[in-house]
Formats: structure tokens, C-alpha cells, sequence
């Protein structure tokens, strides 16, 4: 597993080639990522996957997509469902994806996804998804025998996302890792039985940040459908919401401001506080000595505040310009399937598909 150390980044450079208009240099290792529209990206987002997005940009070959194939995993509102697919898409350009330098799609515009996941479902055990943790969390939600199969084979698409583009690494929250650990048994079994067909692939999965936690059960990971939006910090948080929030995040009465496994809550707001702004953990606990929580929380809510609001400006001025967004989706669909297009045919070859 790759963890995120700047001297680990594979830069290959040979020359720049150009193609359908974003410039690549070949050679350069490829990356995959991507986030569903089931509601308004979190913080966790930034953390866990955007923060580093603009810094793959410049070192890898890069595709991110609006993950909505597996978002209809779960019930979707249709209206809710197209706004926040553009609203996701606005949220990527505001956070630094840049068109010209990666693509950057609508999963559901490229159906070699689809395709490739229903060729990847031949080659899966059932035994293996039902260990699926992340199945087991989401279908408990469900009445027993009412969860989608989709939901079920969730991990086989996200193996087709990572394979089509032929990923050298996915960056990932940690909560993930299983998922990827599935991709690679398949890739294992499936090059056994045709020759090397498909691409290995490598997590990398940040040391820190990885898993930013629900702000009123710091057990559990934030997530964008939580049914208590005060255990999130959403994109379309207001800055008072989000001073709010933070204040409201549960902690304990130690008071003391330190990374302590035994004290989830303060634990998880040092970890955000360090990442967001580049400091040791250490750095920030001696920073926060003698310090009660009140203080600690009003600047870790400045940082928030000052991160999300210029992302904020940004997607708005982009939602406000339907005509870019439509044509955009639409360049990079279309570069996007011819891209893929020819390795989706050599591994329906290597299978034997007329
Ligand atoms: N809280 C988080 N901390 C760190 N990373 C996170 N990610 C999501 N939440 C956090 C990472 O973002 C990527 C894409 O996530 P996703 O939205 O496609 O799926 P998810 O992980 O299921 O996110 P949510 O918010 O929990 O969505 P819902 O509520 O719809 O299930 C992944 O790499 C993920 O790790």
C-alpha cells in the first residue's frame, strides 16, 4: 500500500503528448478516483480524496468521475439526483480538477463501467462480497431480503471503475481498502486464467485524514447521508452553520486538547485541524497546551470556514453556467469511451466474446 509521502510519487516524464485535448506526458503511471452523488460532499471528501486530487493532477495520468451508477445503490430522488451530479461536478472543478490536465466524467456516461462490471461479476465469489463490510453496514439499514443487488455487487463495480482505466493507484479513504483488496484478488484470478490482461493496482490511502469522523458519534464515519446533519460538515454549510457545528461536536470533559485513542471525539478534531493545516499532531497538541476546547474549535472552524468558502464561490459561479458544464460532460464522455473502448475489446477477447 502506498501512503501519501511526496517522495513516493512515481514520476516517470518522457514527453508531453496531447489528446483530445488534455495534455499528458507518456509514461506517466494513472490514477483513479471518484465519489457518488448520494448527497453533498463532506469534509471527509476534501480529507479523505480532493485535497490531493490537484497534486495527482500534476504528477499522474488521471481520471475522476461522479460515481452515480453506484449512488443509485441506494434510493435516489431523481431531481436530487441530477443536482447533485452537477453539483458534484462543479465541486471537483472548484476544488482544482483541471479539464485540461485530467478527465473527468459522469460514470453513467461511459457505460464500459456498467459493462465491464456485469464481465467482472463472472469472476467474483459470492462468499467474498458478503464479507463486504461496507454491505453489511448499508444493508442493515434495509428490511431483511429488501437489499438491492446492487448494493450487493457494489465492490465488482468499483473494480470496473479502477480496472477500465487501467489504474496504477486509487486514492482511497481507509474505509475502502477492503474494496480494493477485492479489485486486486480479481485481477490475481483473472490474469491467471487469460494471461496479463488486467492492470494491478495500489491503494494509496493517506496516514492521517483517511477516516474524518462523524462529529456527534465519533465512532462512526462522517458521511453525507447521515441522517443528523449536525455529524457533517457539508460543502453547502454556511460559515455560521459550520461554527455551529463544530461547537456542537462531541468531545469529553478532560478538556485537555490531544490525540488519545481513548477520546474519539477531541481525537478526531486534532486529526482535522492537523491536516488541514499541514501541522504535525504534535505541533498542534503543543500549540493547544493549557488551551480549553472553546478556543481549539473556534480555529479549527476559521480553517474550515476559510477551505470551503473559496470552493463555495467557486461552484457557484460554475452552476450558474449550465451551458460549460453541458458541454464539458459531454467532450469528456466521448474522450473518455474512445479511451477505454479498445481495452474493454481486449478483455472481452481474452475471455473468448465474439
Ligand atoms: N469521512 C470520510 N473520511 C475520509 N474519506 C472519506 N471519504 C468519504 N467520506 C470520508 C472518501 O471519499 C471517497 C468517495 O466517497 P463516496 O462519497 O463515493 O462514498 P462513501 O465513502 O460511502 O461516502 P459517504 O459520505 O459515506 O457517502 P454515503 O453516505 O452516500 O455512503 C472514498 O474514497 C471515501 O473513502
Amino acid at each position: 500500500m502506498f501512503h501519501l509521502d511526496e517522495k513516493q510519487l512515481y514520476l516517470s516524464f518522457w514527453r508531453v503528448v496531447t489528446y483530445a485535448g488534455i495534455h499528458y506526458t507518456q509514461g506517466m503511471k494513472s490514477l483513479v478516483s471518484g465519489i457518488q452523488p448520494s448527497g453533498v460532499p463532506t469534509i471527509g471528501h476534501i480529507l479523505g480524496t480532493v485535497k490531493n486530487w490537484r497534486h495527482y493532477q500534476e504528477s499522474y495520468r488521471c481520471h475522476f468521475f461522479i460515481a452515480d451508477l453506484h449512488a443509485i445503490t441506494v434510493q435516489q430522488d431523481p431531481a436530487v439526483l441530477r443536482a447533485n451530479s452537477l453539483k458534484l461536478l462543479a465541486f471537483f472543478l472548484a476544488s482544482g480538477v483541471d479539464p485540461k490536465k485530467s478527465s473527468v466524467t459522469i460514470q453513467s456516461h461511459v457505460p464500459q463501467h456498467a459493462e465491464l462490471s456485469w464481465l467482472l461479476s463472472c469472476f467474483t465469489h459470492l462468499g467474498e462480497l458478503s464479507r463486504m463490510t461496507q454491505f453489511k453496514d448499508k444493508s442493515a439499514s434495509h428490511s431483511t431480503k429488501a437489499e438491492p443487488f446492487g448494493l450487493f455487487a457494489y465492490p465488482v463495480l468499483m473494480a470496473a471503475d479502477i480496472l477500465l482505466h487501467e489504474a496504477d493507484f486509487v486514492p482511497v479513504g481507509a474505509d475502502q481498502k477492503q474494496h480494493i483488496e477485492l479489485t486486486r484478488d480479481l485481477v490475481i484470478r483473472f490474469n491467471h486464467r487469460y494471461g496479463e490482461v488486467l492492470k494491478m493496482p495500489e491503494p494509496i490511502i493517506p496516514e492521517f485524514g483517511a477516516r474524518v469522523r462523524s462529529l456527534q458519534d465519533p465512532t462512526k464515519k462522517m458521511s453525507k447521508s447521515d441522517s443528523n446533519a449536525q455529524g457533517y460538515i457539508s460543502i453547502d454549510d454556511a460559515p455560521e452553520v459550520i461554527v455551529k457545528k463544530i461547537k456542537k461536536a462531541v468531545t469529553d470533559s478532560v478538556g485537555v486538547v490531544a490525540y488519545d485513542n481513548e477520546r474519539p471525539g477531541i481525537s478526531s478534531l486534532v486529526e482535522m485541524y492537523s491536516v488541514l493545516t499541514d501541522q504535525s499532531v504534535d505541533a498542534v497538541e503543543v500549540a493547544y497546551q493549557g488551551v480549553g476546547y472553546g478556543k481549539f474549535k473556534k480555529d479549527l472552524a476559521d480553517v474550515l470556514v476559510s477551505i470551503i468558502e473559496p470552493i463555495q464561490i467557486e461552484m457557484k459561479r460554475l452552476l450558474g453556467d449550465e451551458d460549460y458544464l453541458d458541454s464539458l460532460m459531454s467532450a469528456q464522455s466521448r474522450l473518455v469511451i474512445s479511451r477505454t473502448a479498445p481495452y474493454l475489446r481486449k478483455i472481452k477477447d481474452a475471455i473468448g466474446l465474439l
